[in-house]
């Protein structure tokens, strides 16, 4: 893949970059991207109602166990090429922020530091009734059976139902965590938007935010998304080929 020099000279010359994430990263790490996390016995269901509160709600043991499994997946998976080259790009520039809404951990997993999540974690459970939140046992989960119920665990506080900590349809942002990235995408000179359908809000505003920012928008994505008018460049292909391959021409202009 070849990139134009400006692109080379516009990301090595940023005063800031942001790298705004959804789950194409992480599918070469195994994880089902959210539109087609419903495979096997789970895509009868539409994630868009088992990921709100209301799902949560009718079928909390549906629901824990499809968070469970897609916990033990993260656990059992490994940060892959494309999380890996973010978290390079980051010493290589001066001033980089990952903006993500994935709720695994792989961007840290591969060291990225700071990493600023809009849509909660998988690894942060709290109680859906006092909110204190809930310690997983130290045991590496066993991988439930895709479509195996689970009952979620009751709150050591307040014996209340413990629910994920994601932020479901319906629900609002993390105030933090959004002012941040907003606040992100307006200073930078350059944002990365990788692997991401653009088709969730308020994030999929975060893009258009850098680019009516005067902000340099470069989308890695083997398909076109939601944004492409607001995308100045386009590197189709997959995050864990595309990104290493990027860290090495700006390794090679750095020498
Ligand atoms: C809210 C956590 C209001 C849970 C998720 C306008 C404004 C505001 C809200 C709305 C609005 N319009 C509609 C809404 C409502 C709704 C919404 O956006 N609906 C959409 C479906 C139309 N938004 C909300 O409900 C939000 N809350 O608005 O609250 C409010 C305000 C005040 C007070 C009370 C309430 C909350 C949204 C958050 C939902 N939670 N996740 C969980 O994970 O289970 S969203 C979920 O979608 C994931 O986080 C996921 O990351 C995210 C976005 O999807 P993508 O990451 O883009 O993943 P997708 O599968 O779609 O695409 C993958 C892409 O990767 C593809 O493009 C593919 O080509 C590419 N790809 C594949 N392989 C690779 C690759 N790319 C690179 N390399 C590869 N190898």
């Amino acid at each position: 893949m070849d990139f134009s020099a400006d692109l080379i000279r516009a990301i090595l010359d940023a005063r800031r970059i942001v790298v705004f994430t959804g789950a194409g990263v992480s599918q070469e790490s195994g994880i089902p991207t959210f539109r087609d996390a419903m495979t096997g016995l789970w895509e009868t269901f539409d994630p868009g109602k088992l990921a709100t509160p209301e799902g949560f709600a009718a079928n909390p043991d549906l629901v824990w166990g499809w968070y469970e499994w897609r916990r033990s997946k993260v656990i059992h998976s490994q940060p892959n090429a494309g999380h890996r080259a973010i978290a390079e790009l980051a010493g290589m520039t001066k001033n980089l922020t990952v903006v993500t809404q994935n709720v695994d951990d792989l961007h840290e997993r591969a060291g990225s530091q700071d990493v600023i999540h809009l849509h909660g974690s998988l690894h942060k459970p709290r109680c859906s009734i006092c909110g204190a939140a809930h310690a997983f046992a130290d045991a590496v989960p066993i991988e439930p059976p895709e479509g195996r119920k689970i009952q979620p665990p009751a709150c050591v506080l307040c014996h209340g139902m413990v629910r994920p900590g994601v932020v479901w349809f319906g629900e609002e942002l993390p105030h933090a965590a959004w002012a941040k990235a907003h606040s992100a995408a307006e200073g930078c000179d350059v944002l990365l938007s990788v692997g991401t359908s653009s088709v969730v809000y308020p994030a999929a505003i975060i893009p258009l935010t850098a680019a009516q920012a005067g902000a340099r928008v470069v989308q890695v994505n083997p398909l076109p998304t939601a944004h492409e008018e607001a995308v100045h460049d386009k590197l189709i292909g997959k995050a864990g080929e595309v990104l290493p391959t990027l860290v090495e021409v700006l390794r090679r202009e750095l020498i």
